[in-house]
């Protein structure tokens, strides 16, 4: 049995009621497991790092093919910021942290956020 998550309490169980012949019946409500949180993340724009370094980033790390991470990349340069995929929490905080250290290692000053969704 799964770990019970405080995202998905245990559901109430009905008030006990006593069948026709006085046997006591606890009825369960049926379960219903709510879909996990899930986080996109978002490359913001600045100044100074290179187009094409963002390419490479969004194609590397969040695999998308070359035109795509492109048009991403620019949205990002004209809007400020944008999406480059959604997943669980901790993949998306592997990914933040991959695009950073990328960008460290390379001496560029770009941004990645982790962000829930509805
Ligand atoms: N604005 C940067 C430039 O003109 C390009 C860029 C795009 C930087 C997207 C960051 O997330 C980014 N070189």
């Amino acid at each position: 049995m799964m770990a019970q998550t405080t995202d998905n309490p245990p559901r109430p169980v009905r008030p006990e009621h006593e069948d026709d012949d006085g046997t006591v019946v606890l009825e369960r409500l049926p379960e219903k497991t709510k879909p996990p949180q899930m986080y996109q993340v978002a490359l913001m724009n600045d100044d100074y790092t290179p187009m094409e370094f963002v390419v490479f980033v969004i194609m590397e790390f969040f695999g998308k093919d070359r035109d795509t991470a492109i048009a991403i990349m620019l949205k990002i340069h004209v809007e400020g910021k944008g999406i480059c995929g959604v997943f669980s929490k901790d993949v998306a905080a592997t990914k933040v942290n991959t695009v950073m250290e990328a960008a460290q290692n390379a001496g560029h000053p770009l941004q990645a956020v982790s962000e829930p969704i509805d």
